[in-house]
């Protein structure tokens, strides 16, 4: 049986799905992924330097504008037929949909229940008390930065987890649980080297999960993975539905 077939009936047949997605679930809508060395952000920026609490604080003018250019580009774009898929999937079955990706695709796309690992970059917070960014002054400032990121309670900054920040245990605490229950685990378009989102399915795969992986190329995990589809997200999610 071909692995498409292999991996939709897996899918029929599931009694609870987790799905893990990274940045190449968002590439089809135009949103440039980490590592592609084509047109990554990492190619064009030192992510140490930007996504970190330590870039911040040298430079938050320039982490600032990286960030509202990322959340242009996000405003922008569209969700792909792999977020309207994973959409329908939860429609269909028990779905745990757990995302590494701080864009707000998934939710557009009318996915009902987001686990959120890395935060939301439309978020902005207050590093200091952090709490968001008053919806009043984000309203006085329509679209623009603040005058410097400095903000009367202190800097402003993207409601997201930085390398070297804790993940938001609640969010953590789900997706581990998901892993230790689904019967089916898909990573799509994911690296793979970031934890600890990169260890759930090894956790899903060691108490008996089916393990697949939907990616344009192998990572870390393929060697682990029991079905592997090296096709964009957004032809074969909705094949697996079709
Ligand atoms: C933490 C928000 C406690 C910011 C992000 C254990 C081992 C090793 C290292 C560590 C470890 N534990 C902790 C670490 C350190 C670190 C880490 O993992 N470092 C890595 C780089 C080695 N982790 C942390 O710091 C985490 N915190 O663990 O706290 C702690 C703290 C300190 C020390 C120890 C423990 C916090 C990590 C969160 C970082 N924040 N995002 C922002 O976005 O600005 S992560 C960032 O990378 C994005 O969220 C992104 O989603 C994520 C992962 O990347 P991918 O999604 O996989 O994207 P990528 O571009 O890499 O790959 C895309 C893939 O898609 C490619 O393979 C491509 O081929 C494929 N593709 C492309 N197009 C398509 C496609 N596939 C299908 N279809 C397509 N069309």
């Amino acid at each position: 049986m071909d692995p498409l077939s292999e991996l939709a009936a897996r899918l029929r047949q599931a009694r609870h799905v987790l799905v893990l997605t990274g940045a190449g679930v968002s590439a089809e809508s135009g949103i440039a992924t980490f590592r592609d060395a084509q047109t990554g952000l990492w190619a064009r920026y030192r992510a140490e330097d930007l996504a970190t609490p330590e870039g911040f604080r040298r430079d938050p003018a320039l982490v600032w504008r990286w960030y509202q250019a990322r959340r242009a580009q996000i405003a922008a774009a569209a969700p792909n037929p792999a977020h309207h898929a994973l959409a329908a999937l939860a429609a269909q079955t028990r779905l745990s949909l757990v995302t590494q990706n701080v864009d707000d695709l998934h939710q557009r796309a009318g996915s009902p229940a987001v686990i959120c690992l890395h935060g939301a970059i439309m978020r902005s917070i207050c590093s200091v008390t952090r709490l968001p960014i008053s919806a009043q002054w984000l309203a006085a400032h329509p679209g623009e930065p603040p005058p410097s990121p400095h903000h009367a309670q202190g800097l402003a900054r993207p409601g997201v987890v930085w390398f070297g920040e804790n993940l938001p245990q609640e969010a953590l605490d789900l997706a581990e649980a998901a892993a230790r229950d689904c019967d089916l685990v898909l990573a799509v378009g994911t690296s793979a080297l970031v934890y600890p989102a990169a260890g759930l399915p090894e956790l899903a795969k060691r108490q008996g999960a089916c393990f697949a992986e939907i990616n344009l190329e192998a990572t870390p995990l393929t060697r682990r993975a029991d079905i592997v589809l090296r096709q964009p997200a957004g032809v074969a999610l909705p094949a697996l539905l079709a």
